[in-house]
């Protein structure tokens, strides 16, 4: 619901890059939450993002305090709005929870980075999305450098082509099982995992080579349904 409002007397305020998988993994945790937010695009706050936080999104402010890093923002989300939950009860569950969300922001995150911004048919369709105006080509410049430095930072860049489609194939593998019986990654409930491994392999369906990847990959293609659809 994106709309001014407050949820238990606090105002949210999303910092919301549309395009990342991060921001997309925090949005669609909101919306699960039926939480009512404010959306402010990033390009234009800038300055305020690197004062407050570390510069990246997502960022949230919640009743004033400014949380960066999509997990800490889940973690606070679920504690101002506890239900439904984002985390499984079982603590083994719960820890396994922990795993596969960081092996979606931490693996598969540099799939989807390499197969957008260096694979040359990725790279193709990123310019219309900041704009043609000088402040837009400067912002692809500037994003261009930085990403492919943290790709190449990763060791994702240093592989041959070849390594990296091997890579994806095995990770989307593991997922295409993980997600069987399904519907989601522990059952009936989705939980934060689930929002993690959403806003990854949905940003890497977004390429060209990995929605080509996912074809046929039944169990991913209705869980990025299932879960877009929230
Ligand atoms: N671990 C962070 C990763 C956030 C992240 O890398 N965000 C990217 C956009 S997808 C970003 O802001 N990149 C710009 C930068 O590194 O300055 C999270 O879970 O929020």
């Amino acid at each position: 619901m994106r709309y001014d409002g407050c949820v238990a007397g606090k105002s949210i305020t999303f910092y919301d890059w549309p395009y990342s998988p991060f921001c997309m993994k925090v949005r669609a945790i909101l919306d699960y939450k039926r939480a009512e937010y404010r959306s402010v695009n990033p390009l234009a706050a800038r300055g305020r993002l690197r004062r407050r936080g570390t510069g990246k999104v997502p960022a949230i402010e919640i009743g004033g305090k400014f949380i960066t890093d999509s997990t800490d923002i889940a973690h606070a989300l679920d504690e101002l709005i506890p239900k439904p939950p984002l985390l499984p009860a079982d603590q083994r569950d719960k820890a396994l929870c922990h795993v596969l969300e960081d092996w979606a922001d931490e693996s598969l995150y540099f799939l989807g980075l390499y197969y957008r911004w260096f694979d040359k048919a990725g790279r193709a369709e990123i310019p219309a999305k900041f704009g043609r105006s000088i402040r837009g080509r400067l912002a692809y410049a500037y994003y261009l450098r930085l990403v492919l430095k943290q790709i190449k930072g990763h060791g994702t860049l240093r592989k041959s082509p070849e390594l990296v489609a091997r890579d994806l194939e095995r990770n989307l593998d593991a997922a295409e099982r993980l997600l069987t019986p399904g519907p989601f990654l522990f059952g009936e409930a989705p939980y934060l995992c689930d929002f993690a491994l959403w806003g990854q392999l949905a940003y890497l369906n977004r390429t060209p080579a990995g929605g080509q990847a996912l074809k046929g990959r039944d169990r991913i293609v209705a869980f990025l349904r299932r879960v877009g659809a929230r």
